[in-house]
């Protein structure tokens, strides 16, 4: 892959001898889903698909951007010192915003740059395409200006892109598995005080299997801001009563006896998610420490079934695909993943049956839905680097 990107460089753009590649991943969630913003905990992992850049410094004010994913936009080009969202070149507002946000906080890319860009991540799949590319500008910019900045706090700029540039109030969940990634290993995340700590995922039995729908989530945006409001709001009725600063810190007990202060039947149902499913990925994490995948699993299950009855976050295609897998005699678990409305689920699965599982799953969804969803088994790779 680096000779292909070094290759498309050259071609658009000239040889160039200062010229340097990076690989960026996408993410996988395990479990522990719209827990981030609550302050909850979640279990991601960075995958060995994502976005590749090749990059050359240039002497000059002016960057151009290319991607191989949006080859009718062409070259993007614009002046360091002008960093506007342009909803015309979508993608390129990403690492817009990156370089934005790390100039206002004094690290400053000062000169323009040529880059080319190609992703293999699904876009808009709940994979994470946004943050891939984030921490690929970030870890880029901080390598070739010598920032010298640690990756947690690119982390947290890549996040402060995509609230303040982008316009989603997202978490940290995604910009975090991608920039501290590890080979074979999820993250435990605590997005409240960012302890983190990794755990080993190194199935030998079983597979994890991601599935697009191939339903782009379209309003998406709109409904994530609107459930992090309604958590937000439970929680301020919550505080009444209860000093806490987010759902994350309550068990299922202190929820249950305090939930009459929440005064709407559907906030009351966004923060039970929130409260069980931080809970849920607690002990999923401690299942898998004990070689336990069958809890794993039905943890897994569970927190499916709590985003569609209590968040309302799955969506026709998104249950068809995981009431397949359910059905699937090599299942150990099965759920959406990622903000949903539509994108991936990700599944566990006897390795033996993964195959069957992938073609049974597959016919199933196409009788029901009328159009194909996408498989991929997962590896578990590094975080964002130069290759
Ligand atoms: P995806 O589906 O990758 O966009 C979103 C948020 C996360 C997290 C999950 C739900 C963004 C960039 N990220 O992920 O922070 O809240 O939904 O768990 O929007
Ligand atoms: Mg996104």
């Amino acid at each position: 892959m680096k000779a292909n990107m070094i290759k498309m460089f050259n071609e658009i753009y000239g040889e160039n001898e200062n010229l340097r590649v990076f690989f960026s991943p996408g993410r996988v969630n395990l479990i522990g889903e719209h827990t981030d913003y609550n302050g909850g905990n979640v279990f991601p992992c960075a995958l060995s698909f994502g976005t590749y850049g090749a990059i050359a410094i240039r002497n000059d004010k002016t960057v151009r951007m290319y991607s191989d994913n949006f080859k009718d936009l062409g070259i993007i080009t614009f002046n360091i010192d002008e960093l506007v969202n342009d909803e015309k070149h979508d993608w390129a507002n990403y690492p817009k915003g990156v370089i934005d946000i790390m100039r206002k906080h004094g690290y400053n890319v000062e000169s323009g740059f040529d880059m080319v860009v190609f992703g293999n991540i699904p876009n808009g799949a709940g994979l994470s395409s946004s943050a891939s590319i984030e921490l690929l500008m970030a870890v880029i910019a901080n390598d070739l200006f010598n920032f010298n900045l640690d990756r947690v706090e690119l982390v947290k700029y890549c996040q402060e892109a995509e609230n303040k540039f982008i316009g989603v109030n997202c978490g940290i969940m995604d910009q975090f598995a991608i920039g501290m990634g590890k080979e074979n290993s999820a993250i435990l995340l605590d997005c409240n005080t960012l302890n983190y700590s990794y755990s080993p995922v190194d199935l030998k039995e079983e597979v994890i299997i991601i599935a697009n729908t191939n339903k782009r989530r379209g309003l998406a945006d709109s409904k994530y801001n609107e459930r992090r409001s309604e958590c937000e709001k439970a929680l301020e009725e919550l505080q009444t009563k209860l000093n806490i600063k987010s759902l994350g810190e309550l068990t299922e007990e202190e929820f249950e006896n305090n939930k009459d202060l929440i005064k709407d039947e559907i906030r009351v149902k966004r923060a039970r998610h929130a409260v069980y499913e931080n809970q849920r990925t607690l002990k999923a994490v401690k299942a898998l420490e004990n070689n336990d995948i069958q809890t794993f699993g039905k943890l897994m299950n569970e927190s499916h079934t709590s985003l569609r009855d209590d968040y309302e976050v799955t969506g026709k295609e998104l249950d068809t695909l995981v009431e397949l897998a359910w059905k699937h005699e090599g299942t150990i678990g099965a759920r959406m993943t990622g903000a949903g409305f539509g994108g991936c689920t990700v599944s566990i699965v006897k390795r033996s049956l993964g195959e069957d599982f992938i073609n049974t799953v597959s016919k199933g969804y196409k009788e029901i839905i009328g159009y194909d969803a996408d498989f991929y088994v997962a590896n578990i790779g590094n975080g964002t680097r130069e290759i």
